[in-house]
């Protein structure tokens, strides 16, 4: 039988089948590894096929079947392995808090580029206005008049006073929506807003540090009443990049891409190299200085990294 991975825990994986039914897998002992780079081989959103155990109602996953994309978590430096969050994602919706925890423009860049590489579309979701001072409110303008035009969909809601929850509800109808963003921001109580027969467990955010407390372990999916399939994720700093080479970066930037084989020398930088449209635009104010911002300090890290 055919079934969707719906979170996984130590060796045993939970596996939706049916559109409602649920049932405990063991993988199969000689399980086919993809390259040996993953910590998982099966993850969250995974198609997979499974064999009932005669008895006592568990499976064994016997084969993965081809993921459409996926997307990892940043590896540790000491290991070359990646661990993979979820896979067969049709949206990437970030959650983003201007307060309580503050997400910061650069961490908002850095995942619309990793998600760009992994060719998956994203919205972003401004969440808690409900506490947003009007100081916060106008950067919040701001930032949809930047972000918007770029292509990114926003969204401004409240998990709490269930505002513009209809529009985020709209959103996730039939399609598997991955949710991120710092831990804190208000992931699981938004699911809990839209389906509260999921009951997520949800924290406040310390008073001290203004950070969440990283409540949500492991990521898991989620089934809507109202269609859609949803998977929470637990607080990230980053996701990993894929490997990129430095003229590619521009690439993920979609207002730089536009510019593609615009400037003087193919392979620019657009840091210092002279005749370069990027760095025209910018200079117009035409491409956004905090975004460009965004692509250098992307890209130090890079040469860092080297
Ligand atoms: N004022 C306000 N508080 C909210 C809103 N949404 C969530 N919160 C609060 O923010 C805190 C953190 O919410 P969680 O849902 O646990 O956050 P999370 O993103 O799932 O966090 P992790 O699981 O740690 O990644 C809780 O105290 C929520 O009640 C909102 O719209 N307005
Ligand atoms: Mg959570
Ligand atoms: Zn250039």
């Amino acid at each position: 039988m055919e079934g969707i991975v719906k979170k996984s825990t130590g060796s045993w994986y939970t596996v939706l089948y049916d559109d409602d039914k649920l049932i405990h897998c063991k993988l199969r002992g000689k399980f086919r590894m993809d390259d040996g780079k993953s910590t998982n081989p099966v993850v969250v959103g995974d198609r997979v096929i499974f064999d009932t155990r005669p008895g006592d109602g568990t499976g064994i996953i016997i084969e993965l079947l081809d993921r459409r994309n996926y997307v990892i978590r940043k590896a540790t430096r000491l290991s070359r392995q990646k661990h993979i969050i979820a896979a067969n994602i049709d949206q990437a919706l970030l959650i983003v808090t201007l307060a309580q925890p503050r997400t910061s423009a650069g961490f908002i860049d850095r995942y619309l580029v990793t998600i760009e590489a992994y060719s998956i579309p994203a919205c972003i979701i401004f969440n808690k206005h409900d506490i947003c001072t009007p100081e916060q409110k106008k950067t919040l303008k701001e930032m949809i008049s930047a972000y918007e035009p770029l292509g990114y969909k926003c969204y401004v809601v409240s998990a709490v006073e269930g505002t513009n929850l209809d529009k985020f509800q709209k959103l996730l109808r039939n399609k598997t929506s991955l949710l991120s963003g710092l831990s804190g921001t208000g992931k699981s109580t938004l699911i809990n807003a839209i389906d509260p027969s999921l009951n997520l467990k949800v924290r406040p955010v310390s008073r001290a540090h203004k950070k969440g407390k990283h409540t949500t372990t492991f990521a898991e999916m989620f089934q809507l009443k109202s269609s859609g399939r949803i998977i929470d994720t637990p607080g990230i700093k980053e996701f990993g990049l894929l490997d990129f080479e430095a003229w590619e970066l521009s690439h993920y930037f979609p207002e730089m891409r536009a510019l593609l084989n615009k400037c003087k020398f193919d392979n620019c930088i657009h840091v210092h190299e002279p005749g370069c449209m990027v760095r025209e635009e910018v200079e117009a104010g035409k491409i956004s200085y905090s975004r460009y911002l965004s692509y250098l300090s992307m890209l130090e890290e890079d040469d860092n990294r080297r």
